[in-house]
């Protein structure tokens, strides 16, 4: 099987059971259970998933446990999406190559929506403690690591940065406090908790969330290269967004061709330190590798 082939396989997968764990549609606030299916099943690459479940089966990990966190980190992700995509935030229209939330349910519903995923991904990781009694002190420091990175030291610290550095001039220094919290930290996390739910030591916990930030940092550039070399039609999202919002981005900063050799330079740097883990599964090294040039 070619390596999109069994990508294709995985994110089937994981869309399986990202369904399992959306609520059911019902109540008089149905509403909000059609917008959190709206966005979450809106296609994405679903990265963040695909990492933590590979990076469990790494450190042997082999049961369900990790479902409900793959689906609350999912979750999570796409949150900052529609509430990053709101009139308030970057006010864009398309996502995933669909409607925003907030243009189809409107704006106080994408609020509302984005909060409910938000709060819904830490009542779905928490159903981790009924399936596995035994297992409480890791599924406890799994949630923990999943709050830290997705708050103030985490994801939406970056963003308030971001957006505080709108139409201002930003150092490198800034810019890398940027894109290593708005996006690193929930790589990070996805990566963590795949190897703390699989009983990793801490020291590889450690390594494994250095890889992961130079993966976010990596990831975070290619899209802010992809935002002026690509299209809408081939993003799903509108592109030129970082030029309408004003803001500093490593193209701006250092240059295309420079982001783009940085961009390999990191992704290769964390592939190699992924090689002090014994493995014979080489999805995730070609994963990380088929980020450096992608396309989406
Ligand atoms: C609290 C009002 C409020 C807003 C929070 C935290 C936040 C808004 C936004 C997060 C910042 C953000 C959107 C960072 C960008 C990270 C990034 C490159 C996202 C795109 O991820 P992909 O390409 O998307 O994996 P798909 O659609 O493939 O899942």
């Amino acid at each position: 099987m070619s390596f999109k082939e069994e990508q294709g396989k995985k994110v089937e997968v994981i869309e399986t059971i990202l369904k399992k764990y959306l609520p059911e549609q019902e109540g008089y606030q149905k509403v909000i259970m059609e917008a959190m299916e709206y966005s979450v099943m809106a296609g994405g690459k679903r990265l963040r998933p695909m990492l933590m479940l590979e990076t469990f089966h790494l450190f042997g990990g082999n049961s369900d446990i990790i479902e409900p966190f793959m689906a609350a980190i999912e979750m999570i992700h796409t949150y900052s999406l529609v509430h990053d995509d709101l009139p308030a935030m970057d006010n864009d229209d398309y996502r995933r190559g669909r409607k925003t939330t907030h243009v189809v349910y409107g704006e106080g519903m994408g609020i509302l929506a984005g909060d409910a995923l938000l709060n819904y991904a830490f009542e779905t990781a928490a159903k981790a403690f009924s399936m596995y009694q035994t297992k409480a002190l890791e599924i406890g420091k799994a949630i923990q690591v999943l709050a830290q990175k997705a708050g103030i030291y985490g994801m939406i610290g970056g963003q308030v940065v971001d957006v505080e550095s709108a139409g201002n001039a930003v150092s490198k220094e800034v810019l890398d406090f940027i894109y290593e919290l708005k996006t690193s930290a929930l790589i990070e996390s996805s990566m963590m908790i795949g190897a703390i739910l699989a009983g990793a030591s801490e020291e590889a916990i450690k390594d494994i969330e250095t890889i992961a930030k130079n993966v976010g940092i990596a990831f975070q550039i290619q899209d802010d290269i992809l935002d002026v070399t690509s299209t809408a039609e081939v993003l799903g999202k509108p592109i030129l967004s970082d030029e309408k919002n004003e803001k500093t981005t490593y193209v701006t900063l250092v240059g295309l061709d420079k982001a783009k050799e940085y961009v390999e330079k990191i992704s290769l740097e964390a592939i190699e330190l992924l090689h002090r883990f014994e493995t014979n599964d080489l999805f995730l090294e070609e994963l990380l590798k088929s980020l450096i040039h992608r396309e989406k």
